[in-house]
C-alpha cells in the first residue's frame, strides 16, 4: 500500500516534470520562421552605392548604365531611370545554374515613380522562356511569376496586387517545398509583409539565361503570355534590399522584413489596404 502511494507520487512528479520541460521548450518548438541563413544566395543592400553582394557568396552585380545611389528605405538604395539603368547578376549555382530548387525566396523593397505607364517595369528576373521567376510592375499592379516549361511541364503562374506610385512596397515571390511535378499552393506572392495568394507550381530546374535587377536580360515571361527579350522592361524608381534565399520565408519572416514600411510617414501603410483587391491570373 505504501509502495503504491510512493509509486503514484513518483508518477505524478514525472508527469509534472514532463509538462514543465514541455513548457520550457514551447518557445523553441513554436518558432515558425523558415528563413534559413545557411541558404542565402545573394543579399544586395546597395549601402556603398554599388551592387556588391553582402552575403558570404559575393555574387556581385554589375551596373548597366548608371544607377544612382540615393536614400533608400534601409540606408542607401539605387535609383533607376526607366530607360537604360539596370544590374546584371552573374551566373551562380546558388541561383540559376544549380538546382533543382525546391525552395526559394526572392524579395525586394521598391518605390516606382509611375505605376501607370504602358511599360513593364522589372524589379528582378532570372531565367528565360523555358524556366524562370520574375517580379515586376505593370498597369498599376505589382506581379510575381514562375514557370518551368520542361522536365515536368509547369506552364507557369502569375499573381498580382494593386500598389501606389511613389511609395515604398515590399514584394516577394516564394517557391515552397516544391517537387518534380505541378502541385497546388507551391508558388506564393507576398506584398508588404502579407500573403497575397498561392498558385500551383513546382521546383525550378537549372536555367542558364541571365539574372538581372531593374530590367530584363535574356528573356522573361509575363502574366499576359508575352515573352520579352533583352534590354526591355526598364524599371523607373528606387529598388532596395534585394535578397535571394533557397529557403521559403514564412509569415513571421515577412512581418519582420517588411517592418521598415510601418515607420513610413503619413500613415501610408495603413491606408494601403483599402486598395487591395484579390486579383491574380494563371
Ligand atoms: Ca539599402
Ligand atoms: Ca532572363
Amino acid at each position: 500500500m505504501i509502495q503504491t502511494m510512493i509509486l503514484q507520487k513518483n508518477n505524478t512528479i514525472c508527469v509534472q516534470t514532463f509538462f514543465c520541460i514541455l513548457l520550457l521548450l514551447l518557445p523553441v518548438l513554436c518558432v515558425d520562421a523558415e528563413r534559413d541563413e545557411a541558404t542565402v544566395a545573394g543579399n544586395w543592400t546597395f549601402e556603398d552605392g554599388t551592387a556588391t553582394d553582402t552575403s558570404k557568396n559575393s555574387i556581385n552585380g554589375e551596373f548597366v548604365g548608371n544607377p544612382k545611389a540615393v536614400e533608400g528605405i534601409v540606408g542607401k538604395a539605387l535609383q533607376f531611370d526607366g530607360e537604360s539603368h539596370g544590374i546584371n547578376i552573374p551566373d551562380t549555382p546558388l541561383i540559376n545554374t544549380g538546382g533543382p530548387y525546391t525552395d526559394r525566396t526572392i524579395a525586394a523593397f521598391f518605390k516606382c515613380h509611375d505605376i501607370s505607364i504602358n511599360q513593364k517595369q522589372m524589379i528582378f528576373q532570372e531565367g528565360g522562356a523555358t524556366r524562370g521567376l520574375c517580379l515586376y510592375v505593370y498597369d498599376g499592379e505589382v506581379y510575381v511569376g514562375g514557370w518551368n516549361r520542361a522536365q515536368y511541364n509547369w506552364d507557369g503562374a502569375w499573381m498580382s496586387e494593386r500598389i501606389r506610385s511613389n511609395r515604398w512596397h515590399h514584394v516577394a515571390v516564394v517557391i515552397r517545398d516544391a517537387a518534380d511535378k505541378v502541385e497546388n499552393d507551391k508558388l506564393e506572392m507576398w506584398l508588404d509583409g502579407k500573403l497575397v495568394g498561392k498558385e500551383a507550381g513546382g521546383q525550378l530546374y537549372a536555367h542558364t539565361n541571365n539574372t538581372s535587377i531593374g530590367y530584363v536580360t535574356q528573356k522573361t515571361i509575363y502574366h499576359d503570355g508575352i515573352e520579352d527579350l533583352s534590354n526591355v522592361g526598364w524599371f523607373g524608381g528606387i529598388i532596395d534590399e534585394v535578397i535571394v534565399y533557397n529557403s521559403a520565408f514564412d509569415n513571421a519572416d515577412f512581418t519582420k522584413i517588411a517592418q521598415p514600411l510601418s515607420v513610413e510617414p503619413e500613415g501610408k501603410y495603413t491606408t494601403t489596404w483599402g486598395y487591395l483587391k484579390g486579383k491574380w491570373t494563371k
